[in-house]
């Protein structure tokens, strides 16, 4: 097993927080042209070591293949406010120079079994060490707020019940799955009113600097 996780994982935490910090900028740069932002905000974090080796024993990956098959040791979260900002988002991010699109799973398209929406993307990014360019695998995680919602909910539920829900629960999950989705489309429906409003509300507020958050 490794000896010094703190090492190991130091590259992680600097993707994370390359990462998070670049796609702050994003949402900063839309907000000072006064235009809407895909981005309403990020998170993001290193996966814990007990998570990794749990991870590690239930998919069988051997130490040696665990930078390449292990995807989301570096996590970052983007939280759009409609499906539609989702889209934009996953271009915008293949556009880039400074990262590479390996694989996308469409979860909103493809919906898992429990209810799950998100858009995730795995990439490829560059960061510079002091013994030269290392390459790193980082997933990006992009859904709307009601996704959130609904994931973070379920996620905690699942910690309680180690994944085996009694089946009233998984019934009850997969509709509110649903109803959250429904609601992320009549928003959808009313997105440029939604839009034109923000944009005004945000203009008509004291201009400030933002920072890098
Ligand atoms: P602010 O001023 O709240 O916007 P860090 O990297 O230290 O900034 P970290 O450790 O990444 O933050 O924390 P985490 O848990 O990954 O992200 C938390 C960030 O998400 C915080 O923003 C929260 O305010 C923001 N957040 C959480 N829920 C919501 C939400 O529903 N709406 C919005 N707009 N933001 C939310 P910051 O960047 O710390 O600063
Ligand atoms: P964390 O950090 O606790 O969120 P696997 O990890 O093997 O199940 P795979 O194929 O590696 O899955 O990747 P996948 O399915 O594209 O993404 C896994 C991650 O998506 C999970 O990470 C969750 O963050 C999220 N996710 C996937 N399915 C669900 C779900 O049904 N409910 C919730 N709440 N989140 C889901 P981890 O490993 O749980 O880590």
């Amino acid at each position: 097993m490794i000896e010094d996780w703190q090492q190991f994982l130091e590259p992680y935490e600097q993707t994370v927080a390359e990462l998070k910090l670049k796609l702050r900028q994003l949402r900063n740069q839309y907000r000072q042209r006064g235009q809407h932002s895909p981005i309403e905000f990020v998170t993001g974090r290193v996966k814990p070591v007990a998570s990794i080796v749990e991870k590690m024993q239930r998919r069988n990956i051997r130490l040696d293949r665990l930078e390449e098959d292990m995807e989301d040791i570096a996590g970052v979260r983007v939280m759009c406010q409609f499906v539609e900002d989702i889209y934009l988002v996953v271009e915008l991010l293949k556009q880039r120079y400074d990262m590479q699109v390996l694989e996308e799973r469409d979860y909103i398209a493809n919906q898992k079994a429990s209810g799950y929406r998100s858009y995730h993307i795995v990439i490829s990014y560059p960061i510079q060490r002091l013994d030269g360019q290392r390459v790193v695998k980082a997933e990006i995680q992009i859904r709307t707020l009601a996704m959130n919602f609904w994931a973070t909910i379920e996620h905690s539920l699942n910690y309680k019940y180690q994944g085996a829900f009694p089946p009233e629960l998984a019934e009850r999950l997969r509709r509110s799955a649903e109803a959250a989705f429904m609601l992320d489309k009549e928003m959808s429906d009313i997105r440029e009113e939604i839009k034109e409003a923000q944009v005004l509300f945000q203009t008509k507020q004291k201009p400030k600097v933002e920072d890098d958050k």
